[in-house]
């Protein structure tokens, strides 16, 4: 029987996904596969609260706040309270954190969602919701300028691929295939209890990230030993793209609060991303792409992050044509847009996670930034694809680019936030 899957009746379930997930303050990205508060997920998600209950939105990223570390660090899971259905849990991150946190960081992009949550309200500059968060991202800007720039060129470095949010990324192969697992130990996995394992990273690939998790407890999560001698160094696109994207959304903040010494601040660290851009440019590949920090080495991979660059507002007019012709070819290879990895790519896998599934979050950022830069019927596309993955799947955590089957785990948050705040809208 066919289901109706009628807008209204799609954004009822949506609100009903968010409702469900919601454990008091903050929601989790969904129920048995990921039981914590994640990083980015809470700031999309509070896109999709601030459709139907504002107050409840600014509340998932205080609440997320709330484990931001005295250097500043906002750490990528926060454990509110403990669930042995997740590995790595609180004991194993071991960061003496109240309340308790993972020991590493994930995409910045706070500042953006709040700006947009204020400017929806108002933009009023004495907002005192905003006031506060405002502080918390420029803290958490200022730990990546310090911990995260090893080159001082305004590029994000991650020191373990999950900081990154797309995980088994194929550009992190290459680096990760040097991680030493030799004193791994036995652990168990509980993720591919929840999902189909052909959907998550494989065992060796597991190890390996225990490993450089190892690395940083064993140096009592000192940010500084993790930067400077962490055997997983990587210039991500993504995060290099959206800390500028929010630098610049937080400099609309500060001129807003009047606040002069962080206008200068930032601006300066706008134009250094800026120039910096260039040196992840691969012009074999033409498009932006991951770089590693110890070999220099470029992934050569283009992958969804790589079309940020119009949401970050980088690249010369050929470089920006060039990337519109990468779109092109991955329409050729894709039924729907915007694959985390274009097929034909090395270790291409349509089912496996960011080795080409389909994330909304991201392409709810690059379809924004296309539309921004004018390119609106690549905005359109990429936003009409991701409503019918919906309307065809339901609220999955990720989609094939060729069938559109949901991957990973069901009624998944920001999933469904995308649809309330993008592209069901
Ligand atoms: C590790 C929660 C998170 C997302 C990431 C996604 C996945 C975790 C995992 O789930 O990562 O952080 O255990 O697989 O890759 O982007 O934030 O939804």
């Amino acid at each position: 029987m066919t289901q109706d899957h009628s807008a209204p009746d799609l954004s009822e379930q949506a609100r009903d996904i968010l409702r469900r997930n919601d454990r008091g303050g903050y929601t989790v990205p969904t129920r048995g596969l990921y039981p914590y508060q994640w990083n980015w997920d809470s700031a999309f998600v509070a896109l999709g609260f601030a459709a139907f209950d504002r107050n409840r939105a600014w509340q998932e990223i205080e609440t997320l706040v709330s484990g931001q570390w005295d250097d500043g660090m906002i750490p990528h899971i926060i454990f509110h309270q403990d669930d042995p259905g997740y590995f790595p849990g609180p004991s194993v991150w071991a960061t003496g954190k109240t309340p308790p946190t993972s020991g590493i960081t994930q995409p910045p992009v706070l500042a953006s969602i709040v700006r947009r949550l204020w400017e929806d309200e108002g933009a009023d500059p004495q907002h005192p919701r905003m006031a506060a968060l405002y502080e918390a991202c420029l803290k958490s800007h200022r730990w990546f300028h310090t911990y995260r720039d090893p080159l001082g060129n305004g590029l994000v470095m991650v020191t373990h691929n999950w900081e990154t949010g797309r995980d088994n990324s194929s550009e992190w192969d290459d680096a990760l295939a040097r991680i030493d697992t030799s004193q791994v130990g036995s652990y168990q996995r509980r993720d591919t209890g929840h999902v189909d394992a052909a959907m998550r990273p494989t065992a060796v690939e597991y190890d390996r990230y225990v490993a450089i998790l190892q690395f940083g407890r064993a140096s009592g999560w000192n940010h500084r030993t993790i930067a400077d001698h962490g055997p997983f160094r990587m210039l991500d696109v993504g995060m290099s793209m959206e800390l500028l994207r929010a630098n610049r959304d937080l400099l609309v903040l500060a001129k807003a609060r009047g606040d002069s010494a962080v206008v200068e601040e930032l601006e300066a660290r706008i134009a250094l991303s800026e120039s910096g851009m260039d040196y992840l440019w691969d012009e074999a590949v033409g498009a932006y792409c991951s770089r590693d920090v110890i070999t220099g080495k470029s992934s050569g991979l283009v992958t969804n992050a790589s079309f940020l660059a119009f949401y970050a507002g980088v690249g010369t007019s050929h470089q920006r044509l060039r990337l519109l012709d990468g779109l092109n070819r991955l329409t050729r290879s894709a039924t729907y847009l915007l694959p985390s990895l274009e097929k034909g790519s090395r270790a291409y896998d349509h089912k496996r996670y960011w080795r080409g599934p389909i994330w909304l979050v991201v392409s709810y950022m690059v379809a924004e930034g296309l539309r921004e830069a004018g390119h609106l019927e690549w905005a359109d596309r990429i936003r009409t694809d991701s409503a019918k993955l919906i309307e065809v799947s339901g609220f999955y955590e990720s989609f094939s680019p060729e069938t559109g089957a949901g991957s990973g785990g069901p009624d998944f948050s920001w999933t469904a936030a995308m649809w309330l705040a993008w592209c069901g809208r």
